[in-house]
């Protein structure tokens, strides 16, 4: 590497850290190394591989150096069950100090009357939404009506007449084909058990949301909640529209921006595309297109914010405040100018993608793009999502497959594969590059062909023609030298 290459301008991942990094990582292996080596040969390998691979992963990106190190302290060892200042345990001043920057930088970030940072993870920011709106809109009256100030209150047979109620509510969430996502109320999810679903899909032709269709649904159904958001569809949500067609029918907006929270933060979706100021409650996880570490967060309106509140104990139990501190660190970066910046790219390298794989004769499900997704329909190739995926990892490319609408294979082998622009862009891949991306995608699947297993035609198994796969990885490695991730750190 370069000295020039440690302090270039990055694509916002921390070259000019890359020194200090690099001792800081240095001594941190050096350390897990003393005590269990497979772990440390393990870390040094993960970073490596992802070096070495087109990570075009939708969910997936690279938090900077800082917000890595800031998960790695000794807030991991403190309990601090509760809230800002109403924990259950002793000691939790610094852990509040974290927790409230945190809430405050997501609320500026996304302009979000509350926030709470406390969620590990995805599900979990839905759960804790799902039990916020239960709470408050079917348990806070019964409460009331029977003179009661809590649950504990409750006689057993109200008690049993309460629970009985909280488990018999209707959910409107997106059809898992059509790119709903599992805890949108889907049964082989807690949520699915939970509620009783029914689902909204997308226009047949247009593989566009039909708000018309998604009202007559909402009027028929009258859901409690009705979820917008989405993991695999590649175009943007008039969110504005789905706060009138909840209001119409009485049910609470919740929007899932985790796919797209990056996208929120920096401005590329507002008005009616920013979710936050139409849903009453918004949830999302912090490391997909928003950059930041793993986990979870919750936005609400003041109506919802105390059920909230109660994510712990309600459904959460210790906060991991290492965790927590290092999404305050990631929503500061998002608040700075440079991931507006981010955020376009983003967006500009997936149009970039689309239109390459459209000009090569590829068929993608709505036919482009306008947010980070871009969701390539294998079938044109005799593929299936899992030849295709398996082929493409052949060739260095690491993407995920996923059902396409009325998929004839399923969820597990499905029929498409789904591309999504963060983490290369992060790494400063650029139009260009995506275009370049494309036509190694379309080479691959060109020459890969279905084959056969010992019982016949197989949906898993499938050549690639000789050569095809080294041609492409060589092709892919020049892009990745010429956009090192994390560049200058060394181990
Ligand atoms: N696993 C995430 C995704 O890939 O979309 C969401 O759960």
């Amino acid at each position: 590497m370069s000295a020039d290459s440690v302090t270039a301008p990055s694509a916002g991942l921390g070259s000019e850290y890359a020194v200090t990094a690099s001792a800081a990582y240095r001594s941190a292996l050096e350390v897990i190394e003393s005590v269990e080596p497979r772990i440390a040969a393990a870390t040094r390998q993960e970073l490596a591989d992802q070096r070495d691979s087109l990570k075009l992963i939708a969910s997936e990106n690279y938090a900077s150096p800082a917000v890595l190190l800031t998960m790695g302290t000794w807030f991991s060892d403190k309990y601090a069950e509760g809230t800002v200042g109403h924990r259950f345990y002793a000691a939790c001043q610094n852990v509040d100090t974290v927790e409230t920057l945190a809430a405050e930088h997501a609320r500026e970030l996304f302009g979000a009357p509350y926030a709470y940072v406390q969620p590990h993870s995805g599900i979990d920011a839905n759960l804790v939404a799902f039990w916020a709106i239960l709470a408050t809109r079917i348990e806070a009256p019964e409460l009331a009506e029977l003179g009661a100030k809590n649950v504990n209150d409750l006689s057993e047979a109200d008690w049993e007449k309460l629970r009985a109620k909280l488990g018999n509510q209707r959910l409107l969430g997106m059809s898992l084909d059509t790119g709903g996502h599992l805890t949108h109320g889907f049964r082989p999810n807690i949520s699915g058990k939970m509620f009783y679903q029914r689902s909204y899909g997308t226009d047949p032709q247009s593989g566009l949301i039909d708000y018309d269709a998604v009202a007559a649904a909402a009027r028929e159904f009258k859901p409690l909640i009705l979820v917008a958001g989405y993991s695999a569809y590649p175009r943007r949500v008039n969110f504005a529209k789905m706060r009138e067609i909840a209001d119409e029918v009485g049910a609470t907006l919740m929007v899932d921006m985790a796919h797209f929270a990056g996208l929120v933060a920096g401005k590329v979706f507002t008005g009616d595309e920013d979710p936050v100021p139409h849903a009453h409650v918004t949830t999302s996880t912090t490391h997909k297109s928003l950059r930041g570490p793993r986990g979870g967060v919750v936005l609400a309106t003041e109506e919802y914010s105390a059920a909230v509140d109660k994510g712990c104990p309600m459904v959460l139990g210790g906060p991991l405040s290492h965790v927590m501190a290092a999404k305050a660190v990631a929503f500061a970066e998002a608040r700075q100018p440079a991931f507006r910046d981010y955020a376009q790219n983003v967006a500009d390298n997936a149009k970039a993608l689309a239109e390459g794989f459209n000009k090569r004769g590829a068929r993608l499900v709505t036919g482009g793009t306008d947010n980070h997704i871009v969701l390539l329909d294998v079938q044109s190739f005799g593929l299936t999502g899992r030849q295709a995926e398996s082929a493409l990892l052949d060739a260095g490319i690491v993407t995920n497959r996923n059902s396409i609408p009325n998929d004839p294979n399923g969820a597990w082998y499905s029929s498409g594969i789904r591309f999504g622009t963060p983490a290369l862009t992060s790494r400063g891949f650029a139009a260009d590059d995506f275009d370049r991306v494309a036509e190694l995608v379309v080479e691959t699947l060109r020459n890969t062909q279905p084959a056969s297993g010992p019982n016949g035609p197989s949906k898993a198994k499938y050549t690639i023609a000789d050569g095809t796969a080294e041609r492409v990885h060589a092709a892919s490695s020049e892009m990745l030298t010429a956009n090192p991730l994390y560049p200058g750190l060394e181990l």
